[in-house]
């Protein structure tokens, strides 16, 4: 049994996986592969964006090294910004 924190980051690892391995590079997200896990796994986040173009954005700001694909390294980042994002959120509330 591990601790928390290790199950959130196994959780991280899986569900990165069972988006990265429909298509192409089983270890890489393409563009459409990266939407349907902004949509299955963040809908709440995606809907709050009026922007129909979001999922174009984080991808071209995602992928650092420029190959159309998003890795795991890249995909981490993109959870930090949205941790740091929610934890200020949820600081805000407690202080309130
Ligand atoms: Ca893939
Ligand atoms: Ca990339």
């Amino acid at each position: 049994m591990g601790s928390q924190l290790e199950m959130a980051m196994e959780g991280l690892i899986k569900v990165f996986h069972s988006y990265s391995s429909k298509e192409g590079d089983k270890y890489k997200l393409s563009k459409s592969e990266l939407k349907s896990l902004l949509q299955g796994e963040l809908g709440d986040i995606m809907c709050a964006s009026k922007d129909p173009l979001v999922a174009e954005k984080i991808m071209a700001d995602l992928d650092e090294n420029r190959d159309g694909e998003v890795d795991f390294q890249e995909f981490v980042v993109l959870v930090a910004a949205l941790t740091v994002a929610c934890n200020e959120f949820f600081v805000e509330r407690l202080n309130n």
